[in-house]
């Protein structure tokens, strides 16, 4: 039998024979389908919880000390059941509900019905809430200052000008931290055609030149023939700094431009001129700071200024120590040229980075299972959580604002994997202990649920009937079960709801709805807002909906036509360059990179995995055969390999105050030199010594806010040594 369904990486027939999932095919529509679809063969029955699950320890009244390291028990629904919502309703009575964090930060599957955290959340909603989290671990400091400086970040993470305003009206296209098209195979929600491949090969038939600026030469496809400018990571804050300088001084800036569209240039041409800390923010300067040549830097501004420019700046610069402010001085640069709000040039933020970015696409409405709203008001910012578990009720500043950390008893996670996302995994493990118990919905034995107290087994999303589709891509699709539930799992809305009705809040949850009554519902929220939409039954029966794709769209045109009747949604409507509450972008050393490296350090950025998403199905094919020695490759420059004495392929250890993991080498000139290069994702199996043996970067990585400004992660400002393990 052959079943379609949609993932975060595209559109698939699945072929199922006797509950097997024997072959997984792209739907035909899509003409540059994602390998990572292949690790669902062996993938989606590996290592699956197949029953609920208890810690031992937990059992006999241990704390927590053994959380990750203590056996399981297997038990009923009839008997978990009742252990969980006795607890939940202790901890609600003894502490209140704000001793429950609920954050539960991650992608989950596509499939907006059973999607898991929306699942989660609607149920404690019911029973009267959670502390939650604030912001993305993708681009929290992005989240957090867009706002003052362009007004709607939405629109420029999510939807900037598209790639037919770019193909027909730029010349330069900048992308600073690449254009990896292996970012480009997921959209959050799923989608159904690729199009980000022969997006950017039309552009550079239509004459486009690329500039990759990037540690890493391989963030941009080779077709491209891009020009690579290698950059040490965290430092690009400078190298727009010294742009900017040299666009000041040759007189290339569009005074009309900033005088009309922007307030607080003066603040900023100070700084960059220096005068008042008496250091101009030179080409010299920054090249100093970046490894990149003052000639580089001088030419750059000159090609920038002198053609039709768009600026792409890549999310991972806001996974760094102070990640606020290359985002911030990105769009200062882009307003110096003068080039905000017309086709094909201005800034673009994550072009490649996700499929839907680029494309002829807005975002629309959909359906999605009502929250109900969270009486508990106070949000983390979402990289702070093991900071909290550590210190109940300490002050910490977010957003301009003081907040307190609240003491949570109890963590409940549904779809996502702190134990492979979250940084400095050992501090985590440290901190996971405080809790009194930690309840985890998972469909794979990953560290989180090994980590967990009780463990419920979700049903993969071949499991379940679901309607799915991102709100940014053109196609809804009836998800419709391929496969009868492994073991004992249960669809994430099954397990809640015998949660809530445990807990006398069942009808509140249910509504009384069947899955199938629910995902009408959904459908009809959805076709009353996109009238071209069939009803359900027509919708159910053929398995998929196209919507009609819009005309090109450029970001920031309204405003640029007419600012005082499209203000942006800033203080003063307009750009904003700098201000009284946060002064104007900084270049600012970060703790750990390369400029304060002891001669045998590196400095490790972690990247998205081609061969999968995140933690997703990482014992699946695809996501096996990129493995050296059961490893997660480290990309190293063979220049440092040889010094090193280490050869191509050989383990590794890598390792800092923090932790250790190992990896398989991989030696490239594709690398700067003094940088390495890891994927994220692989499962983290701790050593006693805190050594991850599968190579996850979060055994080392730093665990610290971006700056006071977002307290986002900064992932990827990380110092280590190699050695043989
Ligand atoms: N060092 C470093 N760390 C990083 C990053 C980095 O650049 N460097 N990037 C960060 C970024 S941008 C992100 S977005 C995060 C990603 O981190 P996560 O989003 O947490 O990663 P995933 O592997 O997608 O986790 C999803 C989990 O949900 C489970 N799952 C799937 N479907 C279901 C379901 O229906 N029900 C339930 N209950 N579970 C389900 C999967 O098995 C998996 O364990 O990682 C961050 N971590
Ligand atoms: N296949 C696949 N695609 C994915 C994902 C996945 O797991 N798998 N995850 C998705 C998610 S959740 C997200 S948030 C996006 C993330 O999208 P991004 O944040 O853009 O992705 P990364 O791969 O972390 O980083 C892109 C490149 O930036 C470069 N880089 C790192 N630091 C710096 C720096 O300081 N300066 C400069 N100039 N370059 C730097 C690195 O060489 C890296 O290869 O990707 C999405 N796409
Ligand atoms: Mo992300």
């Amino acid at each position: 039998m052959i079943t379609r369904s949609l993932t975060h990486w595209g559109l698939y027939d699945f072929h199922v024979d006797n509950d097997q999932l024997i072959d997984v095919i792209p739907a035909d529509i899509d003409t540059d389908p994602s390998d990572i679809g292949k690790n669902l063969i062996n993938g989606i029955q590996k290592h699956r919880v197949l029953k609920p699950s208890v810690r031992r320890g937990y059992l006999s009244g241990d704390a927590g000390q053994n959380r990750g390291r203590d056996e399981f028990v297997e038990m009923s629904w009839d008997e978990v059941i009742p252990l969980v919502a006795d607890e939940l309703r202790r901890v609600k009575n003894e502490y209140g509900n704000e001793a429950i964090y609920g954050g539960s930060y991650g992608w989950a599957s596509a499939g907006r019905f059973h999607h898991a955290q929306s699942q989660l959340h609607r149920f404690l909603n019911c029973i009267g809430g959670y502390t939650g989290s604030l912001n993305a671990y993708s681009f929290a400091a992005a989240e957090v200052i867009l706002p003052y400086v362009i007004g709607h970040y939405e629109d420029l993470l999510k939807a900037p000008s598209s790639w037919e305003t770019i193909q027909n009206h730029c010349e330069l296209m900048v992308c600073i931290g690449g254009m990896p098209i292996r970012n480009s195979q997921i959209t959050n929600g799923g989608m159904a055609k690729h199009v980000q491949r022969d997006s950017m090969k039309a552009a550079r038939r239509a004459g486009v030149q690329f500039m990759n600026i990037s540690p890493h030469r391989d963030d941009i496809i080779d077709e491209l023939n891009a020009d690579w400018l290698a950059i040490r990571p965290g430092t690009d804050t400078a190298l727009m700094l010294a742009l900017a300088y040299e666009l000041i001084t040759q007189n290339h800036h569009d005074k009309d431009f900033l005088a009309q569209y922007a307030v607080g240039f003066q603040d900023t041409e100070n700084y960059v001129l220096g005068v008042q800390d008496g250091t101009p923010k030179t080409p010299d300067w920054a090249s100093q700071i970046t490894g990149i040549s003052s000639a580089d830097i001088r030419d750059l501004a000159d090609r920038m200024a002198g053609s039709r420019t768009m600026i792409s700046i890549s999310w991972s610069l806001t996974r760094h120590q102070f990640g606020e402010q290359p985002y911030w001085m990105g769009i200062v640069l882009a307003a110096m040229l003068g080039q905000i709000g017309q086709p094909g040039t201005g800034i673009g933020l994550g072009y490649g980075v996700e499929n839907k970015v680029g494309k002829n696409v807005r975002k629309k409405y959909l359906g999605h299972l009502p929250q109900l709203g969270n009486p508990i008001k106070h949000h983390i910012p979402v990289s702070r959580i093991a900071e909290m578990l550590e210190n109940p009720g300490a002050r910490y500043r977010y957003n301009g604002k003081e907040q307190r950390y609240p003491e949570i008893r109890l963590i409940y996670w549904a779809g996502g994997n702190p134990f492979h996302h979250h940084q400095d995994l050992n501090r985590l493990r440290e901190a996971w202990k405080n809790p009194d118990t930690v309840i985890c919905n998972e469909i794979a034995w990953t560290a989180n649920a090994q980590h967990a107290d009780i463990v419920l087994p979700a049903a993969s999303f071949l499991e379940r009937n679901d309607i799915g589709g991102a709100p940014n891509e053109d196609v809804l699709i009836a998800m419709k079960q391929a496969l009868q539930p492994v073991g004992d799992s249960r669809s994430e809305f099954e397990i809640f709801s015998a949660i809530a009705t445990a807990m006398h809040v069942g009808d509140a949850f249910t509504e009384n709805k069947s899955e199938q009554a629910w995902l009408r519902a959904l459908y009809d929220a959805t076709a009353k807002n996109n009238p071209d939409m069939p009803d359900f039954d027509t919708f159910w029966a053929k398995g998929e909906h196209h919507f009609e794709t819009p005309g090109a769209q450029v970001l920031f045109d309204s405003f640029r036509k007419d600012p005082e009747k499209h203000p942006l949604a800033t203080p003063s409507g307009r750009i904003t360059l700098a201000s009284e509450k946060l002064g104007h972008p900084t270049w600012q050393e970060p703790n750990e990179w390369m400029g304060c490296a002891d001669t045998d350090e590196f400095q490790l950025i972690s990247h998205q995995p081609a061969t999968r998403l995140h933690s997703q199905y990482y014992p699946g094919e695809t996501s096996q055969k990129g493995l050296i020695d059961g490893c997660e490759p480290l990309q190293m420059n063979c220049e440092d390999a040889a010094r090193l004495g280490l050869t191509d392929g050989e383990k590794v250890k890598v390792y800092n105050q923090r932790g250790a993991f190992l990896a398989g080498l991989k030696t490239t000139d594709n690398i700067m030199p003094g940088v390495l290069l890891i994927a994220t994702g692989a499962w983290w199996q701790p050593d006693d010594n805190g050594t991850c043996h599968a190579g996850n970067p979060n055994a080392v990585t730093p665990d610290i806010g971006t700056s006071e400004i977002a307290q986002g992660p900064s992932a990827l400002s990380c110092l280590v040594r190699v050695c043989r393990p």
